[in-house]
């Protein structure tokens, strides 16, 4: 039935955040440039290996502090459903279910209002999405045309000969191949491109991958650098391209990393390398290693900087939207826009952990972010507002299970809003 939409409503209402006026459509008509960075960890920004920069040019964006709004306290927010779980959230602010992937239980037959559909009608964005791996991996085909997606360009448009390797064509290939096609989308466009090469095992050759290695032991720690340096080098290439065809001047880009790539069971061995003491390595460390990067880049804006408040992926669609001038207030989302006032600070993992400004609670235990050590909250006179952030949080994410589990925005369709036929959308090269 349509009641259990009350409550969820109730919260998301109560949960509203307004945008900050200074930051309300400062990227109005611009086309939107998403780039799902995969497996991509915040460490990986500013590090360096023999002397190198891992990653400069994302150095460059990220520490351009007048074009870009970065922020060095987000997190990913991912269960088992991994990218599609990053996905989902950044396109629609629900979160993932607590096991498997929404994508491939519910995203063939679920009522959505994800970013596509919501940028179509607000203001006129025609959409697309490109992936160099088959379409059908986390069911994308059957999701991406509820989502609103007027056309999908996976694996089977690109050059036949291309090299394959682990999860895909090389990014470089992909985002090359990419860029006439992104000349000839009516404007303004919302796209999406999700890499590949930067993901477990980073497998890795001396012709591609011109990077040192770590020295750790640890295969998976050590070739992570090489291939997160590769896709730095695929970024380059790709907005040279942009900048020579035009389009990256009239243009927002949103960069985030889905999720981790190295494993809480690795993080020992990436933390010799990061200088740290691998002897004392916690809990709270792994929870702290799960920033990924989130920064919005725009050419010709003067007021950026980076950051610091807490944020996660739940929070992307709202602060997306309100940089385009969209408000957020009648659709059914989850997290607050990142530059508001009231937005809220409490990030909520997939388990209902979570961190705040102050405090990480991992499994019912408190640790103090200043010091890395685990607290009595109730001895310190903190346990109230411990205890307030872990209720909101189980809230949250149970309303939004509700939410996805039993379809519910097929009972909502917010005023001016269109409900999403995906029989209209038809991915020429996908479904011959
Ligand atoms: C595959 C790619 C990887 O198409 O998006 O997904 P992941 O394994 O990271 O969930
Ligand atoms: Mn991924």
């Amino acid at each position: 039935s349509s009641n259990g939409l009350t409550d969820i409503m109730k919260y998301t209402k109560d949960h509203y955040a307004a945008a900050d006026p200074s930051k309300y459509g400062i990227a109005k008509g611009k086309n939107i440039i998403v780039i799902h960075l995969e497996s991509f960890q915040q460490f990986l920004i500013n590090m360096k290996v023999d002397g190198q920069e891992v990653t400069p040019f994302l150095n460059s964006l990220e520490n351009d502090n007048k074009q870009t709004l970065a922020f060095d306290n987000f997190f990913h927010e991912v269960g088992q459903g991994k990218t599609s779980d990053a996905e989902n959230m950044l396109e629609t602010s629900t979160f993932g279910l607590p096991q498997g992937s929404l994508f491939t239980q519910l995203g063939s037959d679920n009522t959505f209002q994800a970013a596509p559909a919501i940028l179509n009608q607000e203001a006129g964005y025609s959409s697309a999405v490109f992936h160099g791996n088959v379409g059908s991996f986390w069911n994308r085909d059957h999701v991406y045309k509820n989502l609103g997606y007027q056309d999908f360009f996976d694996r089977s448009y690109f050059n036949q000969s291309d090299e394959n390797l682990g999860y895909g064509i090389l990014d470089k290939d992909m985002l090359k191949e990419t860029v006439g096609h992104l000349e000839h989308l009516q404007q303004p466009f919302y796209s999406k491109f999700l890499t590949v090469t930067n993901h477990t095992p980073y497998l890795t050759d001396e012709k591609n991958f011109n990077f040192p290695s770590l020295k750790t032991g640890n295969s998976t720690v050590d070739d992570y650098v090489r291939t997160a340096h590769y896709l730095d080098e695929s970024l380059r290439q790709f907005f040279d391209y942009l900048k020579a065809s035009g389009v990256y001047q009239n243009s927002i880009f949103m960069i985030y990393g889905d999720h981790f790539g190295i494993s809480d069971s690795n993080n020992k061995d990436l933390a010799k390398a990061l200088g740290k003491d691998p002897t004392t390595w916690s809990k709270f460390n792994d929870a702290q290693m799960q920033r990924v990067p989130l920064m919005f880049h725009i050419p010709g804006y003067t007021n950026g900087g980076i950051q610091h408040q807490y944020g996660g992926e739940i929070d992307v669609l709202p602060t997306l939207l309100h940089l385009m001038g969209i408000d957020n207030k009648k659709y059914i989302q989850f997290g607050t826009d990142l530059f508001s006032p009231q937005h809220d600070q409490t990030v909520a993992f997939r388990n209902g952990d979570f961190v705040s400004p102050n405090y990480t609670e991992l499994g019912g235990e408190t640790y103090d972010n200043k010091t890395g050590e685990k607290i009595d909250p109730k001895a310190l006179g903190v346990a109230p507002e411990i205890d307030k952030d872990q209720k909101q949080v189980k809230q949250a994410l149970s309303l939004s299970d509700k939410l996805n589990q039993e379809n519910l925005l097929r009972f909502y369709t917010p005023e001016g809003f269109t409900p999403v036929d995906p029989k209209n959308y038809d991915y020429h090269n996908l479904d011959k």
